[in-house]
């Protein structure tokens, strides 16, 4: 399979996926989505994969979330059937695989991008990654299963402050509250993940079990709720205050809310 949006290797038991539109801070285009699952797909039936790797091309962002360059408000189209079709299916490969998923997150994760982090078995960070729930900035909703995940992992309060502020997490703020499992330098970030990796992809079978285990205990009802986060940003995407959050990003200034 060739891909354009995504790098995708296979070595050692682990499928290294690289989000690869660094020009765009990562950003998900429909084409990047699709890719992004078909490779999911593939090392999740691939005998030889026992650990995927998640990562961003560049240093400056592992994904911004949805590409806001593709969205004026006369073509937007339905936030909810975008969910759907493009970004919950992800989400769920990334649950049901019973292969483990590490996250590097090589810098800043907003929105969408954000999310995809959190429905990772574990996130390893570079010391200038950041963790923005940047959809409030632009009259969104969660979406991808940030608002069911974010709480589990970190506690209602934090992620509530997080939600409704839209204010960047730190790397070392991360670690503090046990999203990440380790910061390190940038330069190291790649080194670090691969042999975190290798060592996952060295475990035993019951690895695969134990995530089973934990999705049972704690994400038994994912699927419901992505789909009641597709509900609910469907209403936020009719909004107006939704097209004047996406027209000021696009101007570089801040939005001008009514609360419509
Ligand atoms: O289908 C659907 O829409 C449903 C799904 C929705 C899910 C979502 O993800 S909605 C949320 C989308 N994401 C955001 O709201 C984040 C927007 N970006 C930002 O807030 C900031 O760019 C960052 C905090 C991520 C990074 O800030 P900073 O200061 O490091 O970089 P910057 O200068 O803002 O951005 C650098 C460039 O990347 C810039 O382009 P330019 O001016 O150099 O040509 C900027 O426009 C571009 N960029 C950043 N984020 C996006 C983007 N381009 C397109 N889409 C983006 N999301």
């Amino acid at each position: 399979m060739s891909y354009e949006t995504i790098l995708y290797e296979k070595r050692e038991g682990v499928a290294t996926i690289t989000l690869n539109r660094p020009q765009a801070l990562n950003a998900f285009t429909p084409q990047m989505n699709q890719e992004l699952l078909d490779a999911l797909k593939d090392g999740n039936r691939d005998k030889t994969v026992r650990c995927f790797l998640l990562t961003g091309a560049g240093d400056r962002a592992f994904c911004a979330g949805q590409d806001l360059k593709e969205r004026s408000p006369d073509k937007k189209g339905s936030l909810g059937e975008s969910l759907r079709v493009r970004y919950n299916p992800i989400i769920l490969a990334i649950r049901r695989t019973e292969k483990i998923v590490l996250c590097a997150v090589n810098g800043v994760a907003a929105g969408a991008g954000c999310n995809l982090t959190l429905a990772c078995d574990l996130r390893i960070a570079s010391d200038n990654a950041r963790f923005i729930e940047a959809f409030v900035r632009v009259g969104l909703g969660s979406d991808c299963g940030g608002s069911y995940f974010m709480p589990r992992l970190i506690g209602l309060s934090k992620a509530t402050e997080l939600f409704l502020l839209g204010e960047p997490m730190t790397a070392h703020d991360a670690l503090r509250y046990g999203l990440v499992t380790k910061v390190v330098p940038g330069t190291e970030l790649e080194v670090e993940a691969r042999t975190m990796a290798e060592g996952l992809a060295r475990g035993p079978r019951s690895t695969g079990l134990i995530k089973r285990t934990l999705n049972r205990s704690m994400y038994a009802d994912l699927e419901a709720h992505l789909e009641y986060e597709a509900y609910i940003q469907e209403i936020a995407g009719r909004s107006s205050d939704y097209d004047e959050g996406v027209r000021a990003f696009g101007e570089k200034r801040p939005p001008v809310f009514r609360g419509e």
